[in-house]
């Protein structure tokens, strides 16, 4: 018996070694020191933050596959047929196969994530599940510019899917751009189907941060453990600690991992030293008023077609377009 295994083909542009180590750097000699976000999603991190998404603490990923199973007929009426579907930061593409399933025979998927082999598994599992729509992977950093590769089929409308409220790691004015990058790829006739988390109780997303479990803790600390693994570093893990707070003037959740002594740390040949109680910067999450968001999107030119949220008005999934 001939077992088929459908095979796709990786558009690689990762980031490599030496450019993660120089961003790491810079980062690190900045006098508020940070490391950017999108390092976490190394194939162990890629593991974690999907356990993340399982959390009870962690309420986005399951209340917005609740709210995109229940738009589902809508979002088929704006997205239409034959489209080409653009996902940035895919991961194990779990809420989109819910668009393949209910959308008008789409007819491409292009995921996008800097995760090489989290992207390869969710791509193949993809193709073998879908075999009428072209699975057209790239891994890379899509905060820099990226050109899409051509589908094979001649393809309707372009429809970018951002979930998860990714769109919160940008500070507003990077958010900006990159909605303008998103509303340019759209354009003419497409859309971007976006989530949105909301502001609420800051007490829910304290602990949506902060799961008893210390998986977001693990999370934040794997950052340190793969400097460690790829750019021969020496950092101590035990050394930091996991804080993840809100700010509501700022409206964000910030976290950090905080030096507990005075204490260097050596990357390769190079010399950092951390005060005891200093941070390291590693992520904000954004959250939005409706009417914020809207805003946001309209200095970008995107207009909100659609909004759906959920009963608590928690998390919302817009509609937007050029
Ligand atoms: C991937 C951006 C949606 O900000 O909530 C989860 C990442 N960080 N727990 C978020 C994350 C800590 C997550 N996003």
């Amino acid at each position: 018996e001939t077992q088929q295994v459908a095979k796709v083909r990786l558009l690689d542009a990762a980031p490599t070694i030496a450019c993660f180590r120089s961003e790491v750097l810079e980062g690190l000699r900045q006098p508020i020191k940070t490391l950017p976000c999108k390092f976490f999603y190394d194939a162990e991190g890629s593991q974690i933050f999907d356990a993340i998404c399982e959390l009870a603490e962690y309420y986005p990923t399951r209340t917005e596959l609740a709210i995109l199973q229940q738009a589902m007929p809508a979002i088929r009426h704006w997205v239409g047929p034959d489209v080409r579907l653009v996902e940035y930061g895919s991961g194990a593409s779990r809420k989109t196969r819910l668009l393949l399933d209910q959308l008008e025979a789409p007819a491409a998927y292009l995921p996008i994530d800097i995760s090489r082999e989290h992207l390869l598994a969710a791509s193949q599992d993809l193709a073998e599940r879908y075999p009428a729509i072209e699975i057209l992977p790239i891994c890379a950093d899509y905060t820099q510019p990226l050109s899409l590769p051509q589908a094979q089929r001649s393809v309707g409308r372009t429809v970018v899917f951002y979930p998860g409220s990714t769109i919160g790691n940008f500070h507003p004015d990077e958010a900006l751009s990159f909605l303008t990058m998103m509303r340019e790829l759209c354009l003419p006739d497409g859309g971007v189907l976006l989530g949105v988390d909301l502001k609420k109780d800051p007490s829910l997303l304290h602990a949506a941060y902060n799961d008893t479990a210390g998986v977001t803790a693990a999370f934040n600390l794997n950052l340190l453990a793969r400097i460690n693994r790829e750019l021969d570093a020496n950092f101590a893990l035990a050394n930091f600690r996991h804080y993840a707070c809100y700010n509501p003037i700022q409206g964000r959740i910030e976290m950090h991992l905080v030096s507990l002594h005075d204490q260097t740390v050596w990357i390769g040949d190079q010399q950092i030293d951390f005060r005891r109680g200093e941070p390291i910067w590693t992520e904000c999450s954004y959250k939005y008023h409706l009417q914020e968001f809207a805003a946001l999107a309209a200095q970008a030119q995107l207009a909100v077609a659609e909004v759906w949220t959920d009963p608590q008005n928690l998390f919302s999934v817009h509609y937007l377009r050029p």
